[in-house]
């Protein structure tokens, strides 16, 4: 059976979790990083040297890195819409995946951890407002892509929607005043409606 090693309320983990059960895969998955630890001993960097989570054990097959770990799944184990059909689309889903870990994640995560896991009295008012400026930004290059088409590849939901679909759920409900983005928020309702998504991404935000 496919293992995950991660505690259930990171956002990497939930990539993992979703597209999992998305193809309908088992999975087991154990409580590692955050307040459950484990990720800086010796067994556990022997399979993740980073020491972060997800780690995914498939057979003799260890993965880090979550997206890749979500392109994984699909190639090996998924078919389309989730893997997506053609060079094209699957350069297309590359591209946005990317896009999430290089731009949207880094101002969500200042947001998370101002807005989440700060005390308000010591939270930094000036790096929120970046943040929260930098994020609408790229939200709303995303909410123009999708006022043509229901999913981030057109039609049909697919790997593609998985990182940016885990952030959304953050932007659309950690409580600060959002602009209104309708096709983004159209766009997070409709994944919302997905017993999977609901299952391993809505969760408490800790
Ligand atoms: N680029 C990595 C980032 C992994 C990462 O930073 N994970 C965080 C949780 S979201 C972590 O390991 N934090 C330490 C911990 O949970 O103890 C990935 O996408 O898998």
């Amino acid at each position: 059976m496919i293992k995950v090693l991660g505690r259930p309320n990171s956002v990497n983990v939930q990539k993992v979790m979703w597209c999992a059960a998305e193809l309908g895969l088992e999975v087991e998955r154990t409580d590692i990083g955050g307040a459950f630890g484990g990720n800086d001993q010796p067994e556990y960097l022997a399979q993740n040297p980073n020491g972060r989570i997800p780690t995914l054990v498939d057979g003799d097959h260890v993965q880090w890195e979550s997206n890749a770990i979500v392109r994984y799944l699909c190639d090996r184990y998924g078919s389309a819409p989730w893997q997506p059909g053609t060079a094209q689309l699957r350069g297309h889903a590359g591209q946005w995946m990317d896009w999430y870990v290089t731009s949207v994640h880094p101002p969500m995560t200042t947001l998370f951890w101002q807005l989440v896991r700060t005390p308000v009295g010591e939270r930094d008012p000036l790096a929120m407002t970046a943040a929260l400026n930098e994020a609408g930004k790229l939200w709303a290059i995303l909410d123009r892509h999708l006022q043509s088409r229901n999913y981030i590849l057109g039609d049909e939901v697919s790997m593609a929607d998985i990182p940016l679909g885990c952030s959304a759920y953050r932007w659309h409900c950690m409580e600060f005043d959002r602009p209104d983005l309708p096709a983004l928020k159209a766009w997070w309702q409709r994944l919302s409606g997905r017993p999977a998504y609901r299952e391993h991404v809505m969760l408490p935000i800790t």
